[in-house]
């Protein structure tokens, strides 16, 4: 197993010691982001003490190691998985030559560009969510949304870590514009269109921890496959910390539907007035949430046919998440059905595999948002209602790919331009859903209390329990 530094400015299991150069660049990158995460990251609360959680090592011992801290003074560090021996190259064309520790020319700025947007993502969700503590439901909530804050710091630092160890003076300018471009900034945006979204309330939070961290997860998953090893090692780590975003967005959204089913029960009634009059949020309007951040998350995976997909796949950058699940691992002969658009006409086509790749990673992801929707409507039947939720389809809303600004409906027909726009105020949410939802975003701080709009958590932290003082507010 690799030692992890604890005592140096940033720790690491990197031997960053043994690299002065790395280590002084580092070092000098690192008050540009203090000064970043003062300024763009939470708002208030940053002279608080947090009980957060800090990798230690990343054995499973170590990497979650709890206490309390104040979120600038937080070790974000740089962490890699422990290396195999003799690891080979396992998809792709090169299949059975020893892994890369070095860039290879060739592959250069492909590699830059994805570890880039990998990394954009990072402090862009920081930014995003900059404002929700002054709203928080709970304080329970409040430090599991700093939790994800600084993960994702520590995120961005393991893509900064590699721009800066594996391609020089391009890596370390790259690593600066990570802190120049801003979520949502008009002249110099985040580079995927979903980090660009405001997320001025808990719901969307949800809503984006549930939907688009499970992006981060199959993205994620699909780097650590890459034949550039500290790629992969680093990719490895990031996935143990990107599974508490999406519980966070998970129990979030059943904890928002056990309190609608509550005061469904308790009126009995199903009716949007009622339930909104008792400060629950009407499960018609959390369908509209799910709509909106689903559908962006599908443009996350680029276009169904891509030949980028196909060229970092055949050069080995990035596989299919779990790679070893499938029989063929070059597909240099293999097609997929893929559904298409071609001259005003849905046509299903034989695409080759290795441009499908984004395809077959967005499958698995809506799969994998599937599970949820199954739980809420059980959920939702153990309440004795007959609501269902659902995944819009991938062909609704698109803005990327070959279903992108089509006038289709959520069931995944086509419809009149006309009133496509029309009904999209009754498949999104509207102003007026909006500024209901704003109406209870009121901040709870007092211990073991939740707001009207959300149950309380049904168990603690780390064994604490749920009225634990998670944010020391005096
Ligand atoms: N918005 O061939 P195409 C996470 C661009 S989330 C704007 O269709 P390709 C996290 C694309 O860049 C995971 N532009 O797709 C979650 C390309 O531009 P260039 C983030 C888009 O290249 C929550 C052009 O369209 N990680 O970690 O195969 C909180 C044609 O592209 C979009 C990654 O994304 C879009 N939605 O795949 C915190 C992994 N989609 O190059 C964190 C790294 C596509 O022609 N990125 N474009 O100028 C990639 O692997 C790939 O860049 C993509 C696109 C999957 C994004």
């Amino acid at each position: 197993m690799t030692t992890l530094n604890y005592n140096e400015l940033i720790p690491n299991n990197i031997d960053l010691s043994t690299d002065k150069s790395l280590q002084r660049a580092l070092e000098h990158w690192q008050p540009k982001f203090k000064g970043w995460w003062n300024e763009m990251g939470p708002e208030g609360f940053q002279s608080q003490d947090v009980y957060l959680r800090t990798a230690t090592s990343v054995d499973s011992n170590g990497w979650a190691t709890y206490g309390k801290v104040k979120m600038p003074d937080y070790r974000w560090g740089i962490f890699l998985a422990d290396p195999i021996k003799e690891k080979k190259i396992h998809f792709g064309d090169n299949i059975g030559k020893p892994v890369w520790q070095e860039v290879p020319g060739d592959y250069r700025s492909v590699l830059r560009r994805l570890i880039v947007t990998q990394g954009d993502t990072e402090p862009a969700s920081v930014e995003q969510q900059r404002l929700l503590g002054k709203t928080c439901p709970s304080i329970f909530d409040l430090r599991n949304l700093f939790q994800v804050n600084v993960e994702e710091g520590r995120h961005l630092w393991a893509m900064v870590y590699l721009l800066h160890a594996y391609f020089g003076r391009d890596g370390r300018e790259e690593a600066e514009s990570l802190l120049e471009r801003n979520s949502g900034d008009e002249d110099n945006p985040r580079i995927l269109g979903t980090f660009n979204e405001p997320i001025t309330d808990w719901v969307s939070f949800f809503m984006f921890t549930y939907f688009t961290d499970r992006d981060g997860k199959y993205q994620l998953k699909s780097l650590a496959e890459s034949s550039f090893d500290p790629l992969a090692r680093t990719c490895q780590f990031m996935l143990t910390e990107e599974a508490h975003h999406m519980q966070v967005g998970e129990s979030g959204i059943t904890r928002m539907i056990e309190r609608t089913l509550e005061v469904m029960k308790k009126n009995k009634t199903d009716s949007i007035d009622t339930i909104r009059n008792a400060g629950a949020v009407d499960l018609q309007t959390i369908q509209k949430y799910i709509n909106f951040w689903f559908s962006s998350s599908l443009d996350l995976f680029g276009s169904e046919i891509s030949s980028n997909a196909a060229t970092a796949f055949a050069n080995g950058l990035k596989g299919r998440p779990d790679e070893f699940r499938y029989e063929d691992h070059s597909e240099k002969n293999s097609y997929l059905k893929i559904e298409n658009f071609v001259d005003n006409k849905s046509v299903i086509q034989d695409v080759p595999m290795r441009n499908a790749m984004n395809e077959i990673t967005r499958r698995a992801y809506v799969s994998d948002c599937e599970i949820g929707i199954k739980r809420w409507n059980r959920l939702i039947s153990k309440y004795g209602y007959e609501y269902n939720l659902a995944l819009p389809s991938t062909k609704f809303r698109r803005n990327i790919g070959l279903w992108a600004n089509l006038p289709i409906g959520p069931k995944g027909d086509f419809i009149k331009k006309e009133s496509y726009t029309k009904s999209l105020k009754n498949w999104l949410p509207s102003d007026s859903d909006k500024a209901f939802i704003n109406s209870l975003m009121v901040q709870v701080t007092e211990l073991g209390k939740t707001a009207s709009w959300i149950a309380a958590p049904r168990r603690g932290i780390n064994n604490q329990n749920v009225d634990y003082s998670y944010v020391d507010l005096m």
